[in-house]
This record gives structure tokens, C-alpha cells and sequence, in this order.
């Protein structure tokens, strides 16, 4: 992408409303522009953080066997009231009528949505285990919407949902889900450690959030430190096993990690004193097991191997997508600007011509674009008649993680220069020693 070409609507001012980093460096970018309370619109640089990030949740659920739909976001509040929740879901739910004056409703969830799709097409226990997910737009009229992204009104979610014919199959489900949301935040260079919650309006007993530690976090957390030593790394992990999941789901929840709605001080005392913890974090998902809550309500029933009728066991499980563009962010910038994860990046590098219209700076450039798109790389080549110093606050702004600066000064010894945006290392290398470097570090 050619910047000369692109959309980019950087503000140099940092905005009065924007009261946390990643709120102030996503309208510093151009990556957001606010349309209502709470409300945004993804501009092209922030769209393609987003799908980034919604793409590893896509390939880790794929890996944990589990099935994506898409449901809409306008329903009849007909299928909430069979479960009771019309009623006490109260005013963060969105209300509205049709020109046939039918209730609907702006979706904040969709536990009853799904229930209705399972009951009218499975009834017997040969189907199962089932485990369907979307990512979709919600909505919940927040009392108070801040943050930019972190509490929207609208926001970007993925909702998985699974039908069992037990708890301990549920059980496993919900250690599945466990599992593939360790693996996917830490791909985004993200620690989310799960913490014992609290379920609200969902309902059930267990529930784990996932919360990335940060001092702008909404939610009081209190925890062993030895938590934080835990890694998942590249582990093999057979989705099947459930022996394997239920270890791992047990390595990472048993020591004390808890939010303030279920904090319990007297057991908090027993972690020895040196390691306890009381910080702030934000919530990047949440997984729970119901049980038959809506399976009852609603009448999804199956048969089991005896013939009897009974009501499937459910769970569900929700990563707050857009959400996590911000916490990326609050984990990771400096005074500068972002400074993105390489998995998540919108561009992998970011090419500053120092002497815009010099021949010779012009076509080493244009080779670069053209040998690093080859090489399947997507550079962002700041092309503009800028002076220099505008371009590398830019980059350094939207925070690619390399930047490749090319002037004549460097081309005469036939030399551009590669620099890390974490590091802020440079070296002055050959522009195939470049491509070969960063095919390696993005393979
Ligand atoms: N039905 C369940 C699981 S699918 C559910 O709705 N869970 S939730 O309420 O915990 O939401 C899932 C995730 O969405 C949260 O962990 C959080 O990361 C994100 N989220 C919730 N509310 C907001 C909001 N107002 N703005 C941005 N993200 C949000």
C-alpha cells in the first residue's frame, strides 16, 4: 500500500475525550472515528488490526474442532422470553419495534438464538458433542460507553456456544475452550491469565474471565504472582484428549486468580505473602458452563442411548474481539506510539523515502515495494512529498513493527536501513538482505 493512496486521517492534537493510551493512540492513528457514544467506525487501518486479530481466533477455533456460523443481529424478542431473559436483561438491552409493531432487539448475546437453531435440527445423542461459534457485532446499551473500543456500545465479538449430552463432556468443552483461548491470545502477544468470575446474566456456576493485566483495566484483579510465570508456548494439543485439556485447564486455574466479584480474602491470605497480588486488568473473554439453563427453558431436548429424553448440557464462550485491538495496544506502545505484535500488524514494514522525486531513492523504493510484495510481505510505503521528520512520526504513530529508511546518502554504498520499532535498533543492510531478514522473521 502506497500511503499517497491510502486513507490514513492521523490527528496530531491527542484528543480531550480520550482518557487512556490505546483510546488516544487508535484516533491518533486513524484507526477509529467515533460515530455516537460508543459507537465507531473501523477506517482502513484499524479494519485490518481487527480482521488480524478475528483471523487467529478463526484458525484456533478451527483446531479445537469447533464450527463457525453466522447469526443475525436483529431478533424477535419472541425467543427471549421463552428463557425469561426479555425480562431481565433490563436496559442494556437494545429494544425496538418492526413496521408490524413485533418486539425486537438489537443482539447483545445469542445463547437463545442458538438453542432455537439446535432444537429444530438435533434430537438425538448420535449428533453430539456439537460446539458452533460466531463473530459478530453486539450490542449493549452500557451505561457508561469509554475507553473508544474497550466499552463500546456496539462491539465486535465472537460467541461460541456447546451442546453435550453430559456435564463431563460440557466439562470438556469448556476445557477446550479454555485451551484455545490461551493459545490465541498468546499469539497476539497477549498474557490473558484466567481468573474465577463471576456469570451476571449468562447464569452458572463455572466461569472463568481472562483478563490482560493493565493499569487502565476496569476490573479490580487479586492473584498469586506465580500466574504470571505461566507460558503456553507451542504446545501439542490433541483436542480429543480430554485428559490433556482438563491438565492444562488445571495448570492455569489452580493457583488464586480472582476478579473482585468473587474474591475471597481469607483463602487470598494462603498465597504466601511475597506473591500475592492486587493490580487492575482488562477483560478479553469469558467462558461458562450452564448447565441446562436454556436447554430446559426452551425444550432442547435428545435422546440418550437408553431412549430417555433429556435436556442438553450447554456452555458459552465469548472473546471481546474489538475489545482486544485496545488492549493490544494498552499492552503494548510507548510515548511515541503503537507497537504492534507481529502477528497482528496491519502492514509488516513500513518504507520512508527520505528524497521524494530523487531518481534514484524513487526506484529503490519502488523496487523494495515491488521484491517485498513478491515475497508475500505487505509493506506500507510512505511515498508523500513529507519531510522526513513527519514521515518517521507517522511510523512510529501506527507502530509496524520494522521501517526501512531509503535515501541517496545510504543508496551510494548501495545500503537502506532496517529498524525495529520495539528495540529501535537499526542496521544499515543491502535491500535483499532486508527481504531475506524480514521473510524469515514474519514466516
Ligand atoms: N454469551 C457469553 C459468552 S459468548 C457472553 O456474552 N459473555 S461476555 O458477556 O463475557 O462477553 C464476552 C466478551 O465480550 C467479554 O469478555 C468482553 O471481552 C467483551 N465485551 C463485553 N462487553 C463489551 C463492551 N461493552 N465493549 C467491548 N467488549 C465487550
Amino acid at each position: 500500500m502506497r500511503l499517497s493512496r491510502y486513507f490514513l486521517p492521523v490527528l496530531k492534537e491527542t484528543p480531550a475525550e480520550a482518557q487512556i493510551a490505546s483510546h488516544r493512540l487508535m484516533l491518533r492513528a486513524g484507526m477509529i472515528k467515533q460515530s455516537a457514544a460508543g459507537i465507531y467506525s473501523w477506517l482502513p487501518l484499524g479494519l485490518k488490526v481487527l480482521k488480524n486479530v478475528e483471523n487467529i481466533i478463526h484458525e484456533e477455533q478451527k483446531k479445537a474442532g469447533h464450527l463457525a456460523i453466522m447469526m443475525p443481529t436483529v431478533q424477535s424478542a419472541d425467543l427471549w422470553r421463552e428463557s425469561g431473559r426479555y425480562e431481565d436483561y433490563g436496559e442494556e438491552m437494545l429494544r425496538f419495534k418492526d413496521r408490524h409493531n413485533r418486539d425486537m432487539l438489537f443482539t447483545p448475546t445469542a445463547e437463545e438464538l442458538i438453542t432455537d437453531i439446535f432444537r429444530g435440527h438435533i434430537n438425538s445423542y448420535k449428533d453430539l458433542p456439537l460446539t458452533m461459534y460466531q463473530i459478530q457485532w453486539k450490542f449493549r446499551d452500557e451505561r457508561r460507553p469509554r475507553f473508544g473500543v474497550m466499552r463500546g456500545r456496539e462491539f465486535y465479538m465472537k460467541d461460541g456456544y456447546n451442546f453435550d449430552l453430559t456435564k463431563e463432556d460440557a466439562m470438556h468443552a469448556y476445557n477446550r475452550h479454555l485451551v484455545s483461548y490461551l493459545r490465541s491470545y498468546e499469539r497476539m502477544g497477549l498474557q490473558a491469565i484466567p481468573m474465577r468470575a463471576d456469570s451476571g446474566p449468562i447464569g452458572g456456576e463455572d466461569t472463568h474471565e481472562f483478563l490482560v493485566l493493565a493499569e487502565t483495566g476496569e476490573s479490580e484483579v487479586f492473584y498469586d504472582n506465580a500466574v504470571t510465570e505461566l507460558k503456553f508456548g507451542d504446545r501439542d494439543i490433541d483436542f480429543n484428549n480430554v485428559l490433556q485439556c482438563q491438565s492444562i485447564m488445571e495448570e492455569f486455574t489452580d493457583k488464586y486468580a480472582r476478579t473482585d466479584e468473587t474474591h475471597d480474602e481469607v483463602a487470598f491470605q494462603e498465597v504466601p505473602e511475597e506473591r500475592r497480588q492486587v493490580a487492575r486488568g482488562i477483560e478479553v473473554g469469558q467462558i461458562f458452563y450452564f448447565g441446562t439453563k436454556y436447554s430446559e427453558a426452551m425444550g432442547a431436548m435428545v435422546q440418550n442411548s437408553e431412549g430417555q429424553k433429556i435436556p442438553v448440557h450447554m456452555g458459552s464462550h465469548g472473546i471481546g474481539v474489538s475489545r482486544l485491538v485496545g488492549a493490544i495496544i494498552e499492552a503494548s506502545h510507548d510515548e511515541k506510539g503503537i507497537i504492534w505484535p507481529e502477528e497482528v500488524t496491519p502492514y509488516h514494514c513500513g518504507i520512508i523515502n527520505l528524497k521524494q522525486g530523487d531518481e534514484e531513492a524513487d526506484s529503490a523504493c519502488e523496487s523494495l515495494y515491488n521484491m517485498l510484495s513478491a515475497a508475500g510481505l505487505e509493506p506500507l510505503y510512505d511515498d508523500r512529498n513529507e519531510r522526513a521528520g513527519g514521515k518517521f512520526a507517522t511510523m512510529d504513530l501506527i507502530g509496524l513493527p520494522w521501517r526501512i529508511t531509503v535515501g541517496p546518502r545510504g543508496l551510494k554504498s548501495g545500503l537502506v536501513e532496517l529498524t525495529n520499532r520495539r528495540t529501535g535498533k537499526s542496521d544499515e543492510i543491502s535491500p535483499e538482505a532486508v527481504i531475506k531478514k524480514l521473510v524469515v522473521q514474519y514466516s
